[in-house]
């Protein structure tokens, strides 16, 4: 035994317990009450919960978007995570025109290798299909990234041709989709209109983007994935209609995950309105009050299956761009640090148990994109990435006790109460009381297995 972390109270996605845990070669070994320590390091938990570490299965660390590259890298995206409480990060991989997938993953994993904090596992975005990548997303299946997304917008995003054959193909071979929905032709539409009219700030990215535009792409991908009967994972939901399409795709019994983020959950359209509006540009941009609570009435029902950040922050000075035309915005916020203190904040006011918040940021995370048992849980033989959470702790998010590289924060000034003090990733100590002492380099690729879902529940 090399670590033991006493007297604390287990919280897992489905149970809440007082146990001790013991940690060896990275991996829980035991859990039980009153564990002798012998020469093992002890953590003293008394008081404190001892969680999963929470798993963020969307972050664009070090993208190549909106005419520059995402401000958080590999090292300082993954040393926040830690310090937020997220030992497994799911990052982006872009496919280049003409790039195999294999190679993309190879490439971005050339990046990301030295340079993280804690453990990482990629998707693969496709925006090139041919038969050969038909072909080859059962090589990454294999080479352990099952786990693909399509963007219904953007110059990358893809037709629905390719769209539905990547949902045939996942079927076959035990991959899962993931989707941004949004209709792009409405929104360019909605963007000459505005623009025309010197309708230039903030705003009018929302106004751009309004519930329909999303509804209606959520409406149609979750239409093509039944008639496939193929599991689909919508990325980002931010819209009431949404909520409503998934909600009955699932009541019908069919494999469609939905996604959201605490940006969605905490703020509304009203963000657009402020001197710092641009710093909210995100796609799909936050949307009004309606769908919060459609939001947060899915996460009650189960039908939001996981919570993860979209995490892709830019510097003030690129947000600037756009002062005077929206369109000039790089698209993207921050909330790596924030995601497991904000949701387990809200469950220590009282909106949903802890052990909801264990399955939205850990534990489905894990099941959906095939890294259970290795990941999102507290059990002997599951990794030792634990995170040490303190209820009684305040806490006021600020850009100055944040540990990326960005200069700003949509999330200043937000009172959570309760903190993570301490997070493990692999039984090593990375994060302790507002600071961090883990490494770059420490963490390692986890290759995921295949994923096959064939209804609503996991
Ligand atoms: N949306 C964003 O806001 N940023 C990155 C990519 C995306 O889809
Ligand atoms: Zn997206
Ligand atoms: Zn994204």
């Amino acid at each position: 035994m090399d670590l033991i972390i006493k007297n604390g109270t287990i919280v897992t996605a489905s149970e809440t317990y007082k146990a001790d845990i013991a940690v060896e070669d990275g991996k829980i070994s035991m859990i039980a009450e009153n564990i002798d320590p012998q020469n093992a390091k002890v953590v003293d938990a008394s008081g404190k919960m001892v969680l999963p570490g929470a798993i963020d299965a969307h972050t664009h660390l070090a993208m190549p978007f909106g005419g520059t590259i995402s401000a958080d890298g590999y090292e300082s995206g993954t040393r926040a995570a830690a310090c937020g409480g997220v030992t497994t990060v799911f990052d982006f991989v872009l496919q280049a025109k003409g790039e195999g997938l294999i190679d993309a993953v190879k490439r971005r994993n050339a990046l990301c290798e030295p340079e993280a904090c804690v453990d990482y596992a990629f998707h693969t975005a496709i925006t090139d299909l041919n038969d050969d990548i038909l072909k080859e997303m059962d090589e990454s299946v294999k080479y352990g990234v099952p786990s693909f997304k399509v963007f219904m917008v953007y110059d990358f995003g893809v037709t629905d041709g390719t769209f539905y054959q990547v949902l045939q193909r996942s079927k076959e071979i035990g991959a899962l989709i993931g989707v941004h929905a949004e209709n792009r032709e409405i929104i360019d539409t909605l963007v000459a209109k505005h623009l025309s009219e010197g309708k230039t700030s903030a705003w009018y990215h929302y106004a751009s983007r309004p519930e329909f535009v999303e509804a209606e792409a959520d409406s149609r991908a979750i239409r093509w994935a039944k008639e496939l009967h193929a599991p689909l994972y919508i990325v980002h939901l931010a819209n009431s209609g949404g909520v409503e399409e998934v909600t009955k795709a699932r009541d019908e019994g069919y494999p469609i995950f939905a996604e959201t983020c605490p940006q969605y959950l905490h703020f509304t359209k009203d963000v657009y309105k402020r001197e710092d509006g641009r710093n909210f540009v995100c796609s799909p941009p936050i949307k009004g009050q309606e769908s919060q609570d459609a939001l947060w009435a899915a996460i009650k029902r189960g039908d939001i299956t996981t919570v993860a950040t979209d995490h892709c922050p830019f510097q003030s000075y690129e947000k600037d761009w756009g002062k005077d035309d929206f369109t000039k915005i790089p698209n993207g916020c921050m909330g790596i640090e924030n995601l497991y203190p904000y949701m387990l904040s809200e469950a220590n006011k009282g909106r949903i148990s802890f052990n909801k918040v264990v399955e939205l940021c850990s534990t489905n995370v894990a099941k959906v994109f095939g890294c259970a048992p290795q990941k999102g849980m507290i059990a002997p033989g599951s990794d030792a990435d634990l995170v040490v959470y303190d209820p009684e702790k305040d806490f006021t998010i600020s850009q100055k006790n944040m540990h990326s590289d960005i200069d700003h924060t949509i999330w200043e000034g937000v009172e959570v109460k309760g903190y993570p003090v301490m997070t493990f990733s692999r039984g090593e100590l990375v994060y302790k009381d507002g600071e961090f002492v883990g490494s770059k380099g420490y963490g390692k690729f986890v290759k995921c297995n295949p994923i096959h879902l064939d209804g609503p529940n996991l």
